[in-house]
């Protein structure tokens, strides 16, 4: 069956539009395809992290999958680091790709801001490790939100070339598909109506576990108290909700509001508005706030009971790197032959 993969970082605090944009598509995917989630550790270091606050955060992520429903005996659970082959291709990746192309990454620009020369060259190679986290596995299909996508196409990019420059060795080996591809090409799976929740303070800025005010994300470890405080505070113009989907155009705030309460309900913006427009966000928000609590509260009291105890994370951890270890030594086997490493 094709096969899914999808990673997250330990960077801090997980929050609302890495649940809707992500982890909560990883579940329905579980029935149809072989499905492997990762906690990408290594992706983090690319910006400094205490040690401490990265083994928290590891533990985290793995809670919020299990806890959302990822069922780690029917998929694969794993932190990064503990499959060596992710850094072993990522530098073959390095060697194929260009600096060029790096260059062009919005992901990196955002992040590295007017301080290019001084960010690590990890966070420059970044695009690079996620080629590999997705290609050792040979990997199709990836749901991630919409600020992925053209880490996806560089993705491609890179798999194509890889396959290019090395189609003689491909083929001698007969390791190639019909078409005589070594790696797939991979498609993102982006859907629905949170595919980018915004930032709670600015409807132009992505809601970010880096984002330094921790009132622009809703935690996915808040409490009910505190999920209602960030939405009643959240921005918004003065002007009531609109009756049509088209009100929202020049609204960056108010359609983010509107999407997320769509997304939680899974109805449509329009549903949303033939329910709300014309009403203001005095009756609005409040709603959106309970409707976020009642999502929500599961989520994070599963995610509480599972840090409660972190040896049985960690032991889930093991266990999925095992058999991840299975299916990446075996492509990485093949790597070492088509380029021309001695083994
Ligand atoms: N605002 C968002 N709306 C929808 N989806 C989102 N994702 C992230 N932010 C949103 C999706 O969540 C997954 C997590 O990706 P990541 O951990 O690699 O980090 P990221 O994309 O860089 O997101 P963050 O949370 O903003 O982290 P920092 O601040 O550390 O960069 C991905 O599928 C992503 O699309």
């Amino acid at each position: 069956s094709p096969r899914v993969f999808s990673g997250i970082q330990p960077s801090g605090d997980l929050h609302l539009g890495n649940y809707l944009g992500a982890i909560r598509r990883f579940v329905p995917l579980q029935d149809t395809h072989e499905t492997i989630y990762c906690v990408v550790d290594m992706h983090a270091i690319t910006v400094w992290q205490e040690p401490e606050a990265l083994r928290r955060a590891t533990r985290e992520v793995a809670a919020a999958f299990i806890a959302a429903g990822v069922d780690p005996k029917r998929s694969i659970v794993f932190n990064q680091s503990q499959v060596v082959q992710h850094a072993e291709l990522a530098w073959v990746f390095n060697c194929i790709a260009r600096i060029g192309w790096m260059n062009r990454m919005t992901q990196f620009k955002d992040k590295a801001g007017k301080n290019s020369e001084n960010v690590s060259l990890g966070l420059l190679a970044y695009p690079s490790l996620m080629a590999a986290d997705i290609l050792l596995y040979k990997a199709t299909q990836v749901p991630v939100g919409d600020d992925q996508k053209q880490h996806l196409e560089l993705t491609r990019d890179i798999a194509a070339k890889f396959n290019n420059d090395y189609a003689a060795a491909i083929a001698a080996r007969d390791l190639g598909n019909a078409e005589g591809q070594f790696f797939p090409m991979t498609d993102p799976l982006i859907a629905g109506p949170a595919t980018r929740i915004m930032s709670l303070r600015d409807g132009t800025k992505k809601m970010s576990k880096s984002d330094p005010s921790d009132q622009s994300r809703i935690s996915l470890l808040d409490d009910a108290d505190a999920i209602a405080k960030k939405i009643k505070k959240a921005t918004t113009d003065p002007a009531e909700l609109p009756v049509e989907l088209e009100g929202l155009k020049a609204r960056p705030e108010a359609d983010n509001l509107v999407g997320i309460y769509a997304a939680l309900s899974d109805k449509t913006k329009a549903e949303v508005l033939a329910e709300f427009g014309g009403q203001g966000w005095g009756k609005f928000k409040p709603a959106l706030a309970e409707l976020a609590v009642t999502v929500l509260a599961p989520m994070s009291g599963g995610m509480r009971r599972l840090l409660d105890d972190p040896e049985t994370i960690d032991a889930v951890l093991r266990e999925g790197a095992g058999r991840a270890s299975a299916i990446a030594e075996k492509t990485m086997a093949d790597v070492r032959d088509i380029v021309g490493f001695i083994r």
